[in-house]
C-alpha cells in the first residue's frame, strides 16, 4: 500500500451486485457484476506497486486501464505497477478461469487526490483499532448474546433457520445436539475455518473475532441450549492468529 508500513490497512473488497440481479430476477445494474462494496484506494500521481497473490486457486488481476494482468498464484508474489494520473473508478476483473465462481471476481480502484486518500487511509485506520479495542476487552454475557444475535440473524439463520433448528439433512440442527453444545474449540473452529466440502463455509475473513465470539456464545445458549459457557473475543482472535 505505501513506503511506510505504518500505513497498512487490510480489507476485503466483496462483489457488490445482488444475487437477483445475476437470477434475472430483477434488472441489471449500470455495473453489473464490475461493483464491489470496498474499492482499493490509491493516490494519483504517484507511482503504485501492486503485490499481487492468491489463497486458493490461480486468479489472474486485470485493470486494462493500468496495462497491469498478472496472475495470482498461490505461494508466490507477482509485482506491477502503475501511474494513475486522473482521478476516478478503474474497472478490472479476475481473467483467469479459475472456477465456477470466476465471473464474480470484479476489481475495483478508486484513484483519489492525495488528500482524499490519507482521509481514506486515517479512516481505516479508525476502524481498525475500533476492532482491536472491542477485541480487547472483556465481554459480558449480556453483550455476547446480544451481538450474537444479530450476526447470527445476518450470516447464518439463512441455513440453519431462526429457531436453530435448520433443515436436516442439508442444513444441520444447532438445537440440543451436536458441536453447538459439544466441545468449545471444535465449535468455534467450525465457524472460523468451516467445513470444506460443504455448504458451511469459512467465516474468518467476514466476522471479526468479536462477531465469532459472539455468534458462538449465542448458539450455545439460545433456544433452550443453555450450555452456561461463553467465548471472548481474544479467545477466536488468538486462534485464528496461531493459523496464519
Ligand atoms: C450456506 C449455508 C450455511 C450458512 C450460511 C451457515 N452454515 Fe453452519 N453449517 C452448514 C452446513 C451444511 C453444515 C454441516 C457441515 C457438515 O458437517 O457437513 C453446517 C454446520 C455447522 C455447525 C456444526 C454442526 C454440527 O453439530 O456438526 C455449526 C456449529 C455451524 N454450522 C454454525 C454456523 C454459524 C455460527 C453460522 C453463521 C456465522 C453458520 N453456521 C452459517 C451450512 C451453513
Ligand atoms: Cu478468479
Amino acid at each position: 500500500m505505501s513506503d511506510d508500513p505504518t500505513q497498512e490497512v487490510k480489507f476485503i473488497s466483496s462483489l457488490l451486485t445482488p444475487p437477483d440481479e445475476y437470477y434475472n430476477r430483477s434488472p441489471k445494474g449500470e455495473h453489473y457484476l464490475e461493483e464491489v462494496d470496498e474499492a482499493v484506494v490509491i493516490p494519483v500521481g504517484k507511482k503504485i506497486r501492486f503485490l499481487i497473490t492468491a489463497n486458493d486457486v490461480i486468479h489472474s488481476w486485470w485493470v486494462p486501464d493500468f496495462a497491469v494482468k498478472k496472475d495470482a498464484i498461490p505461494g508466490f508474489v507477482h509485482e506491477a505497477w502503475a501511474v494513475v494520473e486522473e482521478p476516478g473508478i478503474y474497472r478490472g476483473k479476475c481473467t483467469e478461469l479459475c472456477g465456477k465462481d470466476h465471473g464474480f471476481m470484479p476489481i475495483v480502484v478508486k484513484a483519489v487526490e492525495q488528500a482524499e486518500y490519507e482521509t481514506w487511509l486515517a479512516m481505516k485506520q479508525q476502524e481498525a483499532l475500533q476492532v482491536y479495542e472491542t477485541v480487547g476487552k472483556t465481554w459480558s454475557m449480556a453483550e455476547l448474546m446480544e451481538t450474537g444475535e444479530q450476526v447470527y440473524a445476518q450470516a447464518c439463520q439463512s441455513c440453519h433457520q431462526p429457531n436453530g433448528q435448520g433443515i436436516p439433512p442439508a442444513f444441520p440442527s444447532l438445537v440440543g445436539q451436536g458441536l453447538a453444545i459439544g466441545p468449545i474449540d471444535a465449535h468455534i473452529d467450525i465457524v472460523v475455518n468451516g467445513k470444506p466440502g460443504s455448504a458451511m463455509q469459512a467465516f474468518a475473513a467476514q466476522l471479526n473475532p468479536a462477531e465469532i465470539a459472539a455468534v458462538v456464545t449465542y448458539e450455545r445458549n439460545a433456544w433452550g441450549n443453555n450450555v452456561g459457557d461463553l467465548v471472548q473475543p481474544r479467545a477466536v482472535n488468538a486462534l485464528i492468529s496461531s493459523e496464519e
